[in-house]
């Protein structure tokens, strides 16, 4: 598939970086743009060596401000379910994915923009982040997941505060309510986050993908039930050879070569 309003690159064998390109329109989200996403979040579903995808936005003044509002303004009732209905399933594969999600958050992350960085794993920010939800002030709500991915991760009334004010947060708050993971000067992000991919990509392959599936798994479960998830995630990593290798490793005193079995 050729892509018009994204790029793909594999910076380094097994780590993927998506950038949302269409910085004329501040990496507005429209159908077309949203159809591409879901293309590369397949792509890196069937690909056994992946280990991790990136995900950014051109250019130096935005990560993605939103959906897109000219495509939006005229759509039927109809054409709005679809849409959404599009976002969201977009949004759930991305979340879904085997491997970490990483969001580079490079300035404005609005409306669709905030919803995709949340459905990404976490967020590592720039110090000119500017994160919100302002659907309000155009007579609307979020339509990818915000109402529900925005209270998970900062508690129901920081997320309403957001949500019904549309202010912006900048990278500090945004720090220090756990929305970003870590803040970058601008020009540092992309290695920044390149280097905590390299870092996830050394590990062994199997156990990032079982840590990601407890994680999330058994977020939706009680403790206990979670706890269950855990130990059967454990067990299955005693049946790989990754599992052999690594402890062998440790006590011969030399790095791992984990094979991805
Ligand atoms: N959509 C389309 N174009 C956008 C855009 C957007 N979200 N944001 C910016 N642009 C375009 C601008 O129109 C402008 O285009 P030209 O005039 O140059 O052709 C260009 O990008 C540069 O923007 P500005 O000239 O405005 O740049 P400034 O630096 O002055 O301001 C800004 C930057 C980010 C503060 C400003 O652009 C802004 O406020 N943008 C809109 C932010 C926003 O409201 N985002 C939320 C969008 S609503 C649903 C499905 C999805 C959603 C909801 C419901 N269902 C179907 C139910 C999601 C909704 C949203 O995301």
């Amino acid at each position: 598939m050729t892509f018009q309003n994204i790029l793909l690159e594999q910076p380094e064998p097994g780590i993927y970086l998506l950038t949302v390109n269409r910085p004329k329109a501040l990496n507005a989200l429209n159908a077309a743009t949203l159809d591409e996403i879901a293309a590369v979040v397949r792509k890196v579903a069937a690909d056994d060596a992946a280990r991790v995808l990136l995900v950014t936005g051109a250019g130096e003044k935005a990560f993605v401000a939103g959906a897109d509002i000219a495509e939006m303004r005229d759509i039927t009732i109809e054409q709005a379910q679809a849409f959404s209905e599009k976002g969201m399933q977009v949004m759930h594969a991305l979340e879904s994915l085997p491997v970490p999600v990483i969001a580079l958050v490079n300035g404005y992350c609005l409306g669709g923009g905030c919803e995709l960085a949340l459905a990404c794993d976490w967020i590592l920010a720039s110090d000119t982040a500017a994160f919100g939800q302002p659907e309000v002030n155009l007579g609307i709500l979020p339509g990818f997941g915000g109402t529900q991915r925005l209270p998970r991760k900062l508690g129901p009334a920081r997320a309403l505060e957001l949500l019904t004010t549309g202010r912006q947060v900048k990278a500090d708050e945004a720090l220090r309510v756990g929305l970003a993971n870590h803040v970058y000067p601008a020009a540092e992000l992309r290695a920044q986050g390149l280097e905590l991919a390299r870092s996830i990509a050394a590990k062994g392959p199997v156990a990032v993908r079982l840590v990601k599936q407890a994680v999330q798994r058994g977020g939706n479960l009680d403790l206990y039930t979670a706890c269950a998830l855990e130990t059967d995630l454990f067990a299955r990593a005693f049946t790989t050879q990754d599992q052999k290798e690594g402890m062998r490793a440790f006590l011969e005193k030399r790095p791992a070569k984990f094979q991805n079995r």
